[in-house]
């Protein structure tokens, strides 16, 4: 039985496994999850992630959940090579030590930024206080300036020269807010160059594969039905406003 993986590529998180899966070669069977459809809900889904929440995996009767568990998964059962997850206890350490920081850090930030800039105010019609979206600016800019000067610092990549499952994680959660129309590259020159090297090591024709529905997100936002977003209000107004 081939490989599931359960994916909505406006999540970010989903955009990591994928680009992961595709440009390892592995083997897999697209199932998509269409989470402005609801579709996480489904009593079959709830059979793979319990919590509802994608990425997860099914491989035989195996089910996984977590993006970063799962990539982990697909590195070490597929044997990609090295340089993804190295096995050298120090470099692997730098791809676990960025790994553990930017769930609370860049993902947390850059979702935010995308909610209250575009999926609040458009497709929930929410009018966003001027001082949220400021305070979100403030953080993602913390939390960018940290993944410039510690985690990136002059290496190519986190782990070094080399790319590695660390950078897929954070290049996906970074171009959310960039599609939500902060242009998050600009006056940083450091950011943009790992974002440029790290689409040339991908392939651009991946690397745009995997973004080209976050990519029409702003239309997105305006087209959705309204009704649809029912579902997520009460959790996304605690969470964010
Ligand atoms: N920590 C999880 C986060 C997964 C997650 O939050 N997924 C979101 C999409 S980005 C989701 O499926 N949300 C659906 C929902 O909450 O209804 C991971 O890295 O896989």
């Amino acid at each position: 039985m081939v490989l599931e993986l359960y994916l909505d590529l406006y999540s970010q998180p989903c955009r990591s496994v994928f680009i992961f899966a595709k440009k390892n070669k592995i083997p897999f069977e697209f199932k998509k999850i269409a989470l402005f459809e609801g579709e996480q809900y489904g009593e079959e889904f709830r059979k793979i992630n319990m919590v509802s929440k994608v990425p997860a995996i099914r491989d035989g009767d195996f089910t996984l959940s977590e993006s970063v568990a799962i990539l982990m998964y697909m590195a070490e059962k597929f044997g990609t090579p090295d340089h993804w997850y190295p096995a050298d206890l120090q470099k692997r350490a730098r791809v676990n030590e960025y790994l553990s920081w930017q769930h609370s850090a860049i993902r947390m930030h850059g979702s935010k930024v995308l909610w209250l800039k575009l999926l609040i105010p458009l497709a929930m019609e929410i009018e966003v206080p001027k001082e949220k979206m400021d305070s979100a600016m403030e953080d993602l800019d913390g939390s960018l300036k940290i993944f410039e000067e510690k985690f990136l610092q002059d290496r190519a990549f986190i782990a070094g020269d080399k790319i590695s499952i660390a950078d897929l994680v954070a290049i996906v959660e970074i171009m959310q807010p960039f599609y939500a129309g902060e242009d998050v590259f600009l006056g940083r020159p450091k950011l943009a160059a790992w974002r440029d090297r790290l689409k040339a090591e991908v392939g651009p024709e991946l690397f745009d594969e995997a973004h080209r529905d976050i990519m029409l997100a702003p239309e997105m936002a305006k087209n959705l039905d309204k009704s649809k977003m029912a579902v997520f209000k009460p959790r996304i107004v605690k969470l964010f406003l």
